[in-house]
C-alpha cells in the first residue's frame, strides 16, 4: 500500500537524472503513483523519454511554459490519455529561466527584457500552468500543486539577481494561488530548496564555492539531495499535508535560520 496509490502526477522540469524534478517524480512513483512527463521540446527523446519509461510512465509531452498555446495542449493531451476521470492529483512546477548575463554582475543591469522573461518562465507559468488545469477541469478537491524557490527570494544571494525576484513573484503567487483555489480544495505549496548542482546550476559563477560554504554553515552540515526534496514533495502532494496550503516549505539543513556564523565555523 502506497501513500499515493492510484493517483496521477504531472510533473513540468525533468531535464536530466539530476534535475530536482526527476528526485519528485522518482518518491511520486516509488510511493505508486503515474507519473507523466512535460518539458521542453528540445529534451524530451534523448533525456526525458528514457527516464520517463524506467518508470513506467507513457505520457510524455513538450511545453515551453512561454507559450499559452503549449500550455493547453498539454492538458488537451492529458484529457484525451485519461478520458473524463483521468484527473491531476498531483502538479509539479520545477522549472525557471533567465538569461545567464542576468546571473552574474550587478542586479541593477537588469534589462527590461531579461527581466520580463525570467519572470515570465519563472514566476508567472505557475499560474499559467494552474490556470489551464483547472480551465480543462483537471483540478478537484485533493489536488496538490507543487513549485520549487530558493532563498534568494528572500535575502540576497550574489549573482541569483532577476531569479531573487522571479521566486519572490513565484512565492507569493502560491499564498494568491492558494487562496483562490483553496475553496475548490486545491491546495498549492512552495519548496524551498538548498543548493543542488542540477543542469540549472551549472556554470554559474561561484556556485562550487557556495554549495561547499552552505553545508559548513547548515545546522545539518550537509548539502540536500534531489531525494531530500523528493520526500518533502510526498508529504506536500498527499494528504499527509491535507491542511497545509500556501506555505513555503525549507528543504535546506536549516540553512535559512541562521543568521551570524559562529567564528570557528
Ligand atoms: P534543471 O535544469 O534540472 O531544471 C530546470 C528545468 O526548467 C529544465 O528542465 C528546463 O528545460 C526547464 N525550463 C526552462 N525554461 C523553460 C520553458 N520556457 N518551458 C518549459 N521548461 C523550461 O534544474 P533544477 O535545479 O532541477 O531546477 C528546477 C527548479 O528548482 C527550478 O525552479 C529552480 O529554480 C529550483 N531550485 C533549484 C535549486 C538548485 O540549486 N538547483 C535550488 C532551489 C530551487
Ligand atoms: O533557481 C536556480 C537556478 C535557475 C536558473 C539557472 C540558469 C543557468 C543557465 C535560471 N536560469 C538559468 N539560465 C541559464 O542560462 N537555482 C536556485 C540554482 C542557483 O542559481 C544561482 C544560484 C543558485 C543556488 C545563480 C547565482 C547564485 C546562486
Amino acid at each position: 500500500m502506497g501513500l499515493l496509490d492510484g493517483r496521477r502526477a504531472l510533473v513540468f522540469g525533468v531535464a536530466n537524472d539530476h534535475s530536482i524534478a526527476w528526485g519528485i517524480a522518482q518518491a511520486l512513483h516509488e510511493a505508486g503513483a503515474t507519473v507523466g512527463f512535460s518539458s521542453v521540446e528540445s529534451l524530451l527523446d534523448r533525456r526525458v523519454r528514457p527516464l520517463a519509461e524506467s518508470i513506467g510512465s507513457t505520457f510524455i509531452e513538450p511545453c515551453d511554459v512561454q507559450s499559452d498555446d503549449q500550455i493547453r495542449a498539454v492538458f488537451a493531451k492529458w484529457r484525451t490519455a485519461h478520458g473524463p476521470d483521468g484527473q491531476v492529483d498531483i502538479l509539479v512546477h520545477a522549472l525557471a529561466f533567465a538569461r545567464r548575463e542576468d546571473l552574474e554582475g550587478s542586479f541593477v543591469d537588469t534589462s527590461r527584457e531579461g527581466f520580463a522573461l525570467a519572470l515570465d518562465v519563472s514566476a508567472y507559468s505557475l499560474v499559467a500552468v494552474v490556470r489551464e488545469a483547472r480551465r480543462a477541469g483537471l483540478l478537484h478537491p485533493g489536488s496538490s500543486v507543487l513549485t520549487l524557490t530558493y532563498y534568494g527570494a528572500e535575502k540576497v544571494v550574489s549573482n541569483y539577481n532577476v531569479m531573487g525576484v522571479a521566486k519572490a513573484a513565484l512565492e507569493a503567487s502560491v499564498r494568491y494561488l492558494a487562496a483562490d483555489l483553496g475553496p475548490e480544495g486545491v491546495r498549492v505549496n512552495a519548496i524551498s530548496a538548498g543548493p543542488v548542482r542540477t543542469l540549472a546550476a551549472a556554470g554559474i559563477a561561484g556556485f562550487k564555492k557556495m554549495y561547499g560554504a552552505f553545508a559548513d554553515l547548515a545546522p545539518l552540515r550537509q548539502n540536500i539531495s534531489i531525494e531530500d526534496v523528493g520526500r518533502t514533495a510526498l508529504y506536500l502532494a498527499s494528504d499527509l499535508s491535507s491542511a497545509v496550503t500556501g506555505a513555503t516549505i525549507y528543504v535546506d539543513g536549516g540553512f535559512n535560520i541562521m543568521g551570524v556564523p559562529s567564528a570557528d565555523a
